[in-house]
This record gives C-alpha cells, sequence and structure tokens, in this order.
C-alpha cells in the first residue's frame, strides 16, 4: 500500500487531496499543527480514515519525527501562511513558514529517506507583476507580495534540492483553484457567502477591494489531481497548472449574485481598506506543457464553480437560519 503524508491537511487543499489519495487506496497521513481548539472541519469527514502526526514547519525536529515516524512514499507540502495581505502584516512569520518550512521538510527526507517523492505547493503568485502572458513554466518571476516572495524561495530551494541531491522533488505552480472549502477571506468565497447571506436577509452588502483585478481560477478538486500525476512521472519537472482563461473579480461578483437573483451592482461597495500595497493585477496560466506531458485537464468550468461555491453556501446557510 502506497503511503502519502500532506502537511496542510486542514486547509482546502489538503482535504480535496486527502480525499483523492484515499480513493487511490493511499495510507493517507495528515501533518496538524498544534492548537488549543480543534480546526478539523475540512476533514471532519475523513475522521478514522486519515492518521494526525502532530508537527509544525517552524520545528525541524518534529518533521523529522513525522517523517521517521510514516515512512511514506510521497510527502505532499501543502502548509503555508497563505493569505496574501497577512503576508504584509505578518512579513516575518510569513518566510519562516511559507519559505524556510519547504528547506526544513527537504532535509527531512535528506535525514530520513532520500527516496521520499516531494511535491512543493508552488503558486502563480510568484509572477506578479508579470513579464509576459500567458504565464508559462518559463516565465520569469517578479513577486508582489512577501508571500509571493517567500513561495519564489520555496520554488528555488526544491529546484535546487532536486538538482544538489537528485531527489524526486517538484514544484507546482498553481494558478488560483477555489472551492466551497476556500477559506472565508478569499475573494472568490468572500463573494458567493456575501452574495447568499444578502440573498438570505443576514446582510446588507458586500465591501471588497479591487474589481478590476483578473485572476485564472480553476476548481481544487481538479487541482489535486494535477498534484498527484506530478509525483507519478518517470522524472520529476514542474509544472504550471491553470485553466488557460482570466475573469476579474467584478466579473466573479456578477455571475455569483446573478445565480441567486439579484444585481450585483445594488450590493456590492469598494473599500479602499481591501486594496493591496503592491498589486497582482492580471495573472493567466498556460497549461499547455501539463495536457501534454501529465494529460491533465480542468474539469469545471467558470460558471460552473460560481454556482458550486454560490449553492454549497446556500444550503449552509439556510439549514443555519433555519436553527434561529
Ligand atoms: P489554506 O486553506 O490556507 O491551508 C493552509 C494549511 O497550512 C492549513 O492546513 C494550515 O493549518 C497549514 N499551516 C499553516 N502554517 C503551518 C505550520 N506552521 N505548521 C503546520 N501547518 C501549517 O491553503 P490552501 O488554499 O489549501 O493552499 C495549499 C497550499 O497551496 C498553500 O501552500 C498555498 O500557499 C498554495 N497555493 C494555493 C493556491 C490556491 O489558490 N488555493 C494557489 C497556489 C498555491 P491550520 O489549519 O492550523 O491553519
Ligand atoms: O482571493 P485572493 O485573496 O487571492 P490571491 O491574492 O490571488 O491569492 C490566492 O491565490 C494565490 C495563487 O495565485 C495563492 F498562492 C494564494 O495562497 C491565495 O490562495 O485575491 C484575489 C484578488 C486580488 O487581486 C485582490 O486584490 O481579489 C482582489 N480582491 C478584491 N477585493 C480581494 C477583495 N481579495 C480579498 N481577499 N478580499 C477582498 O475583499
Amino acid at each position: 500500500m502506497k503511503k502519502a503524508l500532506i502537511t496542510g491537511i486542514t486547509g482546502q487543499d489538503g482535504s480535496y487531496l486527502a480525499d483523492f489519495l484515499l480513493s487511490k487506496k493511499y495510507k493517507v497521513y495528515g501533518i496538524v499543527r498544534r492548537s488549543s481548539t480543534e480546526k478539523v472541519e475540512r476533514i471532519e469527514h475523513l475522521r478514522g480514515k486519515v492518521t494526525i502526526v502532530q508537527a509544525d514547519l517552524l520545528d525541524q525536529f518534529s518533521l523529522i519525527d513525522a517523517v521517521k515516524s510514516t515512512r511514506p512514499h510521497e510527502i505532499y507540502n501543502l502548509a503555508a501562511q497563505s493569505f496574501v495581505p497577512t503576508s504584509w502584516t505578518q512579513a516575518t512569520l510569513t518566510g519562516e513558514f511559507t519559505a524556510l518550512g519547504v528547506t526544513k521538510l527537504l532535509e527531512a527526507i535528506r535525514h530520513v529517506d532520500d527516496k521520499i517523492r516531494f511535491y512543493q505547493a508552488s503558486s502563480s503568485e510568484m509572477f506578479g507583476l508579470v513579464q509576459e502572458t500567458p504565464q508559462t513554466e518559463k516565465t520569469p518571476f517578479y513577486p508582489r507580495s512577501p508571500y509571493g516572495v517567500a513561495k519564489v524561495y520555496g520554488h528555488f530551494i526544491t529546484v535546487n534540492y532536486r538538482e544538489s541531491y537528485d531527489l524526486f522533488a517538484v514544484s507546482g505552480i498553481l494558478f488560483n483553484h477555489e472551492s466551497p472549502r476556500r477559506g472565508l477571506e478569499f475573494v472568490t468565497r468572500k463573494i458567493s457567502d456575501g452574495a447568499v447571506r444578502i440573498a438570505l436577509g443576514l446582510a446588507k452588502e458586500l465591501r471588497l477591494g479591487n474589481l478590476n483585478s483578473k485572476r485564472d481560477w480553476g476548481y481544487a478538486g481538479d487541482y489535486v489531481e494535477a498534484m498527484w500525476l506530478m509525483l507519478q512521472q518517470k522524472r520529476p519537472q514542474d509544472f504550471v497548472i491553470a485553466t488557460g482563461e482570466t475573469h476579474t473579480v467584478r466579473e466573479f461578483a456578477e455571475a455569483a449574485f446573478d445565480h441567486v437573483g439579484l444585481n450585483w451592482k445594488k450590493f456590492v461597495k469598494v473599500d479602499k481598506k481591501f486594496y493591496r500595497p503592491a498589486e497582482v493585477n492580471v495573472l493567466l496560466g498556460n497549461p499547455a506543457k501539463a495536457k501534454k506531458v501529465l494529460r491533465w485537464k480542468p474539469r469545471v468550468s467558470f460558471n460552473e464553480l460560481v454556482r458550486m461555491m454560490v449553492d454549497a453556501d446556500l444550503a449552509r446557510l439556510e439549514k443555519k437560519k433555519a436553527r434561529r
């Protein structure tokens, strides 16, 4: 039986990846950091199916112990401080988790078993002030946030350990991917949740930042399959994972409000508080290499994604309203 260790299993992607690997008959271990309260909402349905190991990306020995005690064939490093605005207010912590955490995990692999295959969750935020459009594996990076800078470090340390120590270590450069399990502070989920609250009479308006910003949004359930495919190849190499379509925040809001029968213009207010010190204005990925080598392609379209997220928030908030 194949064994996989996932850091960040309590996050959006970790939960979908665990679902996916269990469907492939893996034994799944998930690293969870110690907290005084339980934050396992996204993996509640996996209780008894995955094994939780306590460790922290900030702590080298806890990672070595986690790898030693589980002896996985594959490690997926999904843990990070992943919210871009927080990377300005907690810049050094973001660097510790999102950048140096990667080195700690790679060192744990070298220490325990250098045959373990390693996936690093890199990000389209690394392209930042884009140097060409669409972005490919060869596009130079120009990060625009402490988060983006930390991810560039994570990317290159992965490439460097592959080249220095011959590790099977790959970097997946994933463009934004969303789902009903997305954190509420990210713009897509903020919009789906906000539109539903307004439709149900639970809120009166939705305050957003830059509506002109463009993102290449896909569905997280599709993207975790690409992570797994990268670790099944003969040779370790890096891939861009994207839909090849880009939409503005405004378009996302329009589609979400439309789905609950409302005109977004009446309820969305622009609030400068949500503007960023430096913005990534447009991201658009070219997934041609993934299509060719991994035979991967996204299944869920932009409109299907918006509807899926709105429908899930509607079901959740209607239940909550009924309980009041
Ligand atoms: P997420 O929902 O924010 O999940 C982040 C996970 O990291 C959580 O499980 C969190 O645990 C864990 N974590 C944070 N700090 C940790 C630490 N010090 N030690 C151990 N665990 C820690 O993020 P996501 O959307 O699933 O994204 C997964 C990964 O892909 C991240 O690395 C993100 O930067 C990257 N990425 C995401 C996207 C996207 O669009 N979603 C695109 C490109 C790259 P707690 O539950 O304890 O907070
Ligand atoms: O949803 P966002 O916060 O995602 P962002 O910054 O693109 O980062 C996400 O995707 C990255 C991949 O490219 C990941 F690496 C990262 O971990 C994370 O998952 O913001 C998207 C856009 C931004 O341009 C932002 O300025 O939406 C704009 N926006 C407009 N109003 C807003 C809001 N973003 C948020 N969070 N909240 C707003 O009210």
